[in-house]
């Protein structure tokens, strides 16, 4: 698309699932690319909307419902208000963000939905599916388990196995359980109305082979697609949460959700128009989060109908299919829709060298970020973006987030600018003073300046972030090395109005910083504006050298960054260490059961609730501690291997669960009557076993 006949442009992100917060994987491929992107065409004055919301259908969301024992509503409304929360936090600039749960939502959907059934677009199949007897229901993939036909794990789920990665279908599994019931399924025959991609191969051919500028990991997938050809996808589900089937005869039948989330694009834009127009600010609004400042004219049909508005799609690489395929056939099939002209999809992002996995809680989540790292949220912004990954999987490090702070952001761009602006105010009150003659070394400095506008916006245009940023920074660098080179702190000795001339040219390029690395660095940027007392933001005026006129008045200097000490990302590190140790215990082999033993074998232990009224380490050992018990039957001593794991003072006045009979033993020449109970993890770690009321001593335990 030509960019002289771009009136606007349509941005989206793609919806998050409301099924947990948003983790650094995700802000990394998806967020913070697109905020780029739409703060840049924004600073250039260009017409933009960018909409997002919260997806709250399909499985992933009664998944985490079940798993939690709540509601999918409860579920929904959590985390929709703990992701919009943080993305606000984070400085994404939505124009909304909306959800999938909202009537506005369902309505469109609905709609879209049946449009195509009215036009004849989709076929009707009935198949066997999956069905839990006991629980009454259809099951989806995901509440299949069995074991998987490929590499025996014996927990694969219905659509994928974990353990070898291969995708599978429900059918598939070796002794298929349902996870609602425990039971294994049977089939049973239903009804679903099917979208035949097979009928749009050769229109979705010709709209991917018009797109060869799109990333090569975009463009291949789309082709390995097309070229395996395309089936039939069913585009409802028998399912009990969702948007319902709008048509007679689809009772327990919903949208499928990667046929409604698309659409959730669509009516965000229609509800930001919808409420902007609302004199009275809507209760209902109250649950989108609304830029205030789109109180304006223009329609939500302009941002997906007009062949001039530019959409572009954000993802990760596992969302390419759904927006490369699916829904540009569902727009094709609909009619009157504009296709996307570019979706730059990302890599994944690693931590410290292994998959972020949600369920193993090795992840870096934004909530918590934002509360650890209270008002960094540049330092977060700065270092995803420096190591995004745009063509390969790349890795993120505490280390790495450290070291780029301190010696990118303090020590090249904090410290060019906070030099810079100290020095005015020592040697000229805070005034920018007035260029006094320009000298050949200078011009080419200025030269230079002038040059990195075209180049960030070259690199921002074709969606290569890393490296427009790298650009930027070499602004900063420039500076410094501008600095250093003319030292103006020495040279004030002797020549006061040459540096008049360099102080007056650092502040330009801090004016000019202040423009380039506002898509990047909001937060920095209005920082450093407040400081320089100048209005800037737009991108036409970067690389010009009369941005601050002389005499004007600067604020005082305020470092814009600081440093981050080893303790801080060494508590990070012990973080992700914890979910480790976590994971372990969580995988760890489980015994086997012993052999049965009849009742009275049962009940000839005599076990009592007791409780620890002394307690001392038994000397010369690791291990053992002394204990006096109070058994309700009478009081007495008892060792116990637990000094590992309690220190004496901490366990006075602990209930424990004690063996009363057991016959006493001599341990290290003390006499030990009875035997406290204790619970081992498989790391062999100790912990009492207790009533969880405080009971009488003497308490029997059965
Ligand atoms: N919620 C999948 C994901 O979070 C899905 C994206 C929808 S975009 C329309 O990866
Ligand atoms: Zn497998």
């Amino acid at each position: 698309m030509d960019n002289s006949k771009i009136k606007r442009y349509t941005v989206t992100a793609a919806l998050p699932y409301t099924n947990g917060p948003v983790h650094i994987g995700h802000l990394a491929g998806v967020y913070l690319p697109a905020d780029t992107y739409v703060r840049y065409l924004r600073s250039n004055k260009r017409d933009v909307k960018f909409v997002c919301g919260s997806d709250e259908n399909g499985v992933p969301i009664t998944l985490k419902a079940k798993k939690e024992g709540v509601t999918p509503q409860v579920i929904v409304d959590k985390y929709h208000k703990i992701i919009g929360d943080s993305f606000r936090e984070l400085g994404i600039s939505f124009d909304i963000y909306h959800r999938t749960s909202s009537l506005m939502h369902h309505q469109t959907a609905s709609d879209f939905f049946e449009t195509l059934y009215n036009k004849g677009v989709f076929t009707e199949e009935v198949t066997e599916q999956y069905y839990d007897e006991k629980a009454q229901t259809f099951l989806a993939d995901r509440y299949i388990t069995g074991t998987c036909p490929k590499c025996g794990n014996e927990n694969a789920y219905g659509d994928q196995c974990e353990n070898c990665g291969s995708t599978l279908n429900a059918t598939d599994l070796i002794n298929p359980k349902s996870t609602l019931s425990g039971e294994p399924p049977v089939r049973k025959e239903t009804k679903n109305w099917f979208l035949p991609l097979d009928k749009y191969e050769d229109r979705l051919r010709t709209y991917i082979d018009g797109h060869k500028e799109w990333k090569p990991n975009v463009f291949g997938q789309c082709q390995s697609w097309l070229n395996a050809g395309l089936q039939p996808r069913a585009m409802t589900r028998d399912l009990d949460w969702g948007i319902k089937v709008p048509v007679k005869g689809a009772d327990g039948k919903v949208l499928y959700v990667w046929f409604d989330a698309p659409i959730g694009y669509i009516s965000a834009t229609k509800a930001l128009f919808e409420y902007a127009r609302l004199d009275v600010w809507n209760p209902m609004a109250e649950e989108y989060y609304i830029n205030q400042n789109e109180m304006e004219k223009g329609n939500w049909e302009e941002y997906w109908k007009d062949e001039e508005t530019k959409l572009v799609h954000f993802i990760g690489k596992d969302n390419i299919v759904f927006h490369c395929i699916i829904f540009p056939a569902m727009l094709m099939a609909h009619g009157g829709y504009i296709l996307a002209e570019n979706v730059p999809a990302n890599e994944f992002l690693n931590l410290e060298g292994q998959k972020i996995s949600t369920s193993k809680n090795w992840a870096v989540w934004l909530n918590e970020y934002l509360i650890e790292f209270k008002d960094k949220q540049d330092v977060l912004r700065y270092v995803l973006t420096a190591t995004a990954p745009e063509t390969k999987d790349n890795d993120f490090t505490w280390k790495d987030f450290q070291a780029r702070n301190n010696n990118e952001l303090v020590a090249v761009l904090g410290n060019f600018v906070n030099r810079v602006v100290v020095l005015t105010h020592k040697y000229f009150g805070g005034k920018v003073p007035m260029c006094m003659g320009i000298t050949p070394e200078d011009q080419l400095v200025i030269d230079e300046l002038a040059a990195y506008p075209a180049k960030v916006s070259a690199s921002l245009e074709n969606y290569r972030f890393r490296e427009a940023l790298t650009e930027v920074m070499n602004v900063a660098r420039l500076g410094n090395k501008y600095l250093a080179d003319t030292e103006p702190w020495k040279v004030i000795k002797t020549d006061e109005d040459r540096v008049r001339t360099i102080l007056n040219i650092s502040l330009q390029i801090c004016a000019t910083l202040e423009i380039l690395i506002e898509p990047f660095l909001p937060f920095t940027a209005d920082k450093l504006m407040k400081m320089l007392n100048y209005g800037g933001h737009l991108w036409e005026s970067a690389g010009k050298i009369n941005l601050l006129h002389r005499g004007h008045q600067l604020n005082e200097p305020v470092l814009l960054f600081e440093k981050i000490e080893d303790e801080e990302v060494q508590a990070q590190i012990d973080k992700l260490n914890q979910s480790k140790v976590d994971n372990i215990a969580a995988s760890a082999v489980v015994n086997p059961a012993k052999e049965n033993i009849d009742f009275d074998q049962f009940s000839a232990v005599d076990i009592r609730v007791a409780t620890i009224i002394a307690a001392e380490k038994v000397e010369k050992t690791k291990k053992l501690l002394k204990l006096t018990l109070d058994t309700g039957i009478d009081q007495r001593t008892v060792v116990s291997g637990i000094a590992e794991y309690y220190k004496p003072e901490e366990i006075v006045g602990q209930q424990v669960s004690l063996i009363v009979n057991l016959a006493p033993r001599e341990i290290k020449g003390i006499v030990s009557q009875g035997m406290i109970l204790m619970s081992e993890n498989s790391e062999g770690k100790l912990a009492f076993v207790a009533p969880v009321a405080k009971h009488n001593n003497g308490s029997v335990i059965r």
